[in-house]
């Protein structure tokens, strides 16, 4: 009999025009395939996402399980009767896994605000004199905000204290906020009287940071919390120590060492590399790592060492939030998004990624492995299996050292170039680098110095609301397809954005973060202010960390007065139409238990327990104001933002368009 030759299937392979909203994304997956190089885009397509799981309704806490309770096709009629082996409900796994997600979040989070804490430490110490503090102001009004006194009275007279007294102390409490005994989160009282009020009422108020993460994972062990309501309540304490705590501190402590970001311009996009350059690229979190890179690859010595080496020079850029802390600082071009750091590669023409902590996939090294690329681990938590990865753990107390290493090293990998260089030749150009401060410059009164004319804009209906768009790539949906959609609906719709994380970098590589896009993209009001002000209409306020910029600015607007008293009460939504990670949960959380009505797209991971769905997706706005909802259509997403900003305009009385009037210093302080 004659031997049948077994038909060996072919991959599945992604289509790159379905994959990615992105021109060169797409010339790049294209490229994968000619090479036979395998990226998550063909993974996405092999390996399909257990429904159960997706509901949040599978519990492995345990080894007698996992417990699979999927909701039934025709959904729950009369008693939800599904449970575990121990009997634990649907809406407790779900509320387990929530929070445990919460959790997650919170201490990739806070580990990094940790991690940038101790940094501080060792710079008030004079252990390290390679970091320095950049911004005086700044470290001033955290000292305040963290009860460091910056003045001291000497003979009945307030002198100032010393700078470097100061440091050592604000450092020293700072730290503290992780593990601290006793007491509660210093920040909490950062935002608006009435929300710190309801926390306290609520009592959700943090007691330090660590400990309501350590919390989350007793509570859900075998055993313990079997009540969703309780469970959520851990939940939002852990999320706010995240949101105004680890994450706060993060940005504040990274604002006090390297800068506070001002508006910078650059570019975005995989045609930021340069094929006669060494390209290095950047990839994580922690800008403790990158401000090195970019300080030592910018030195001459180094730029006549890659020349020697062939190069025209060096060329750096990020990826993820590396990329965002890298830009808003030093005008660093972004590099991509989550979904391109395998594309990167593709190019060719990587000498190095370079990478810290979180959201690194793995399969960079499998990639690099068919190109020249040295993948080049740094942080002592976050490394590699491969034989090809490289580990060089990144010290402050020998930071240029290790960055030199590290550089030096992709400038020789210049010359072991294999693959034909195919570099796409797409990039945006943007403006990137708002914050809380910057955004008062450009949008505060000159008669105030407040976000006053940004609350009169909102009152008179040029500016309809504010949006905070945020969050992942997602291979689960069409790269970048949401974030923009999303985004062009809101503005579009006079609603002002405010983004970070690879939100940010979507809009980046579309050209959203330019003045110019108002007149394109805009509503008429929305374009007038931009104009006026020559802002863009999405405004970069940074890495993921930096959410708590959007918390900052949300309560300057309650300050600034005219808005109501509360986060709650002015018109602001929060959305992450591509999310993906822990992180982004954590955010979600945080946002709506400050008041913000959050819509996620892709999944909603409760989906499966409708009681618990229920409660945090409805009931929760009589508690905090805020709610979680969800819709993956962009468009009906977009569109269920404005329908919240509509209402809370309808409740402060401003839902008529009116018109600009001259307001005497009396009808100010009336409002
Ligand atoms: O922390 S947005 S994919 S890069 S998790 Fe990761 Fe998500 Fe990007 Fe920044 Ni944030």
């Amino acid at each position: 009999m004659a031997e049948e030759k077994k038909k060996v299937k072919a991959p599945k392979l992604a289509d790159p025009v379905a994959s990615s909203i992105d021109v060169a994304s797409q010339e790049m997956i294209a490229r994968s395939h000619e090479l036979g190089v395998e990226t998550i885009f063909d993974r996405a397509l092999t390996m399909k996402p257990c429904a159960i799981g997706v509901q949040g309704t599978c519990c492995k806490n345990c080894s007698m399980g996992p417990c699979r309770l999927p909701l039934p096709k025709a959904g729950i009629e009369g008693e939800d009767t599904r449970k575990g082996l121990c009997g634990a409900t649907a809406n407790t796994i779900a509320a387990r896994n929530f929070i445990r997600m919460i959790a997650g979040g919170a201490a990739a989070h806070s580990d990094h605000g940790r991690g940038v804490a101790e940094v501080f430490l060792a710079v008030a110490k004079k252990e390290t004199d390679v970091y320095k503090i950049k911004d005086e102001e700044k470290l001033l009004a955290v000292a305040g905000h963290l009860g460091v006194a910056t003045t001291v009275e000497v003979d009945g007279e307030e002198l100032d204290r010393d700078i470097d007294e100061i440091a050592l102390e604000t450092a020293e409490v700072a730290l503290n906020e992780w593990g601290k005994p006793e007491g509660e989160l210093l920040y909490a009282k950062r935002a608006p009287k009435a929300r710190y009020e309801l926390w306290k009422k609520q009592g959700v108020i943090p007691r330090n940071i660590d400990r309501e993460i350590v919390e989350i994972m007793h509570r859900t062990h075998m055993g313990v919390d079997q009540d969703y309501k309780n469970l959520i309540k851990q939940g939002t304490r852990a999320a706010i120590a995240d949101g105004w705590g680890g994450s706060m501190l993060a940005t504040d402590l990274q604002d006090i060492l390297f800068g506070t970001p001002y508006p910078v311009q650059s570019e975005a996009n995989l045609g930021v590399m340069k094929e006669d350059h060494v390209n290095l690229v950047i990839h994580g979190h922690e800008p403790i790592l990158s401000e090195m890179i970019v300080a030592v690859a910018q030195k001459q010595e180094m730029i006549d060492y890659a020349k020697k080496k062939g190069a025209a020079g060096i060329q750096l850029s990020g990826i993820c939030c590396t990329a965002n802390e890298m830009l808003q600082r030093h005008g660093i071009p972004l590099c991509g998004t989550f979904l391109q750091q395998e594309l990167a590669i593709i190019t060719g023409a990587c000498d190095a990624m370079v990478v810290d902590i979180q959201c690194i996939m793995q399969n960079i090294a499998n990639v690099a492995a068919c190109f020249h690329t040295k993948v080049i681990t740094t942080h002592r938590i976050a490394q590699i299996e491969q034989d090809n990865v490289i580990h060089i753990e990144f010290d402050e107390h020998h930071a240029v050292e290790d960055a030199e290493r590290i550089v030096k090293m992709a400038i020789d990998n210049f010359a072991n170039r294999k693959a034909e260089v195919m570099i796409p030749q797409h990039k945006a150009p943007i403006v990137a680098g708002f914050g809380v401060e910057s955004t008062e410059y450009h949008l505060g009164g000159s008669f105030r110095g407040t976000y006053y004319t940004l609350n009169d804009n909102i009152i008179n209906g040029r500016i309809r609301g504010v949006a905070g768009v945020v969050g992942c790539n997602n291979a689960r949906t069409k790269h970048n397809h949401d974030h923009i959609t999303v985004v062009k609906e809101l503005i579009k719709n006079d609603v002002l954005v405010l983004t970070t994380g690879c939100n940010a970098i979507a809009c980046a590589m579309e050209g959203l973060l330019t003045p110019e896009a108002a007149a394109v993209h805009c509503g008429a009001g929305l374009a007038e202010v931009c104009e006026t002000v020559g802002i863009p209409p999405v405004l970069h306020l940074g890495s993921c960390v930096d959410n708590s910029r959007i918390l900052l600015a949300a309560t300057e607007v309650v300050k600034a007065g005219g808005l109501g008293n509360d986060i709650s009460e002015w018109p602001v939504a929060g959305s992450a139409p591509e999310w993906m990670s822990e992180k982004a949960i954590s955010i979600g959380h945080y946002f709506v238990v400050s008041g913000v009505y959050t819509v996620v797209g892709v999944t909603f991971p409760t989906s499966g327990a409708p009681v618990f769905n229920n409660y945090i997706c409805k009931e929760f706005e009589d508690i905090y104001g805020g709610m979680w909802d969800f819709e993956p259509d962009p468009v009906k997403h977009a569109h269920m933002m404005i329908a919240h900003i509509d209402k809370k305009r309808k409740e402060l009385g401003i839902d008529k368009a009116r018109e600009r009037v001259m307001m005497d210093f009396a009808s100010r302080q009336a409002l």
